[in-house]
């Protein structure tokens, strides 16, 4: 099996209470390097798959990437992230997992996003960052969800004012920087976020939700591990 985080789960009560307070984490190599490795052993063969980016803003290519579907890996992941989170761990679904390569033409500071309805929790892993690129978040300014399947539809949806150059300008955002194995978790369709200067960077991020939301058709066949769990008995019945 896999190991996919780093020591810090041991004392993960004392990250469940910063991720409560704040809505958002950074664990600074959070990511076992054993996962480290097999994703970035993966990139040539995701990349390979195509791009499968949807979104408008053409900042980045987008390509599938394969969860390790073992059992054990499959339930730390979920039950890790449900008692950091505080969502159900039972009814968590992988709603994206994607490799994203920023285009050496993205633009240094693009407007911040909210991602869809389906990203309830958006899960980073920065594989290879630039020196000077970074994440920026507003955890605490304008956290109204976006209740649609995209980001496009959403931003149709606000006024001129609601429209984050307008509603963030006189907000300074929490600047964040990533290194390869640090995991980022945060509320995705609530929190405006970006990242500046991101030519060239390579990032893993898993999309999660407990709602039963699979807009992509991305899930993987272990989760959520309710149902697993339904179908057990039921067979055992
Ligand atoms: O590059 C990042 O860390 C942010 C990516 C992101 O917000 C997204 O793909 O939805
Ligand atoms: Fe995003």
């Amino acid at each position: 099996m896999i190991k996919l985080f780093g020591s810090w789960r041991d004392n993960l009560s004392e990250y469940a209470a910063d991720f409560d307070k704040n809505g958002f984490i950074v664990i600074k190599q959070g990511i076992h390097a054993e996962f480290l490795d097999y994703a970035e052993a993966q990139i040539e063969q995701c990349i390979d798959g195509g791009d499968i980016s949807r979104s408008k803003r053409r900042l980045k290519q987008e390509y599938l990437f394969a969860f390790p579907e073992q059992r054990e890996t499959v339930a730390e992941f979920v039950e890790t992230i449900g008692r950091l989170t505080g969502l159900p761990y039972e009814d968590l679904i992988i709603s994206e997992r994607h490799l994203k390569v920023y285009r050496e033409d993205a633009p240094q500071t693009p407007p911040p996003h909210k991602d869809r309805r389906g990203t309830q929790l958006s899960i980073g892993i920065p594989l290879e960052v630039g020196s000077d690129s970074r994440l920026i978040l507003y955890p605490y300014h304008e956290l109204g969800e976006n209740t649609f399947d995209s980001y496009d539809l959403f931003l149709a949806s606000l006024s001129e004012a609601e429209r984050p150059e307008n509603a963030l300008r006189d907000i300074d955002p929490v600047v964040i920087d990533t290194r390869p194995g640090d995991l980022i978790v945060f509320w995705g369709s609530t929190i405006w976020h970006e990242r500046t200067n991101a030519a060239g960077s390579k990032v893993l991020y898993f999309k999660m939700n407990s709602l039963g939301l699979d807009p992509l058709g991305e899930n993987i066949a272990a989760l959520p591990l309710a149902a697993q769990k339904e179908a057990l008995s039921a067979v055992l019945d």
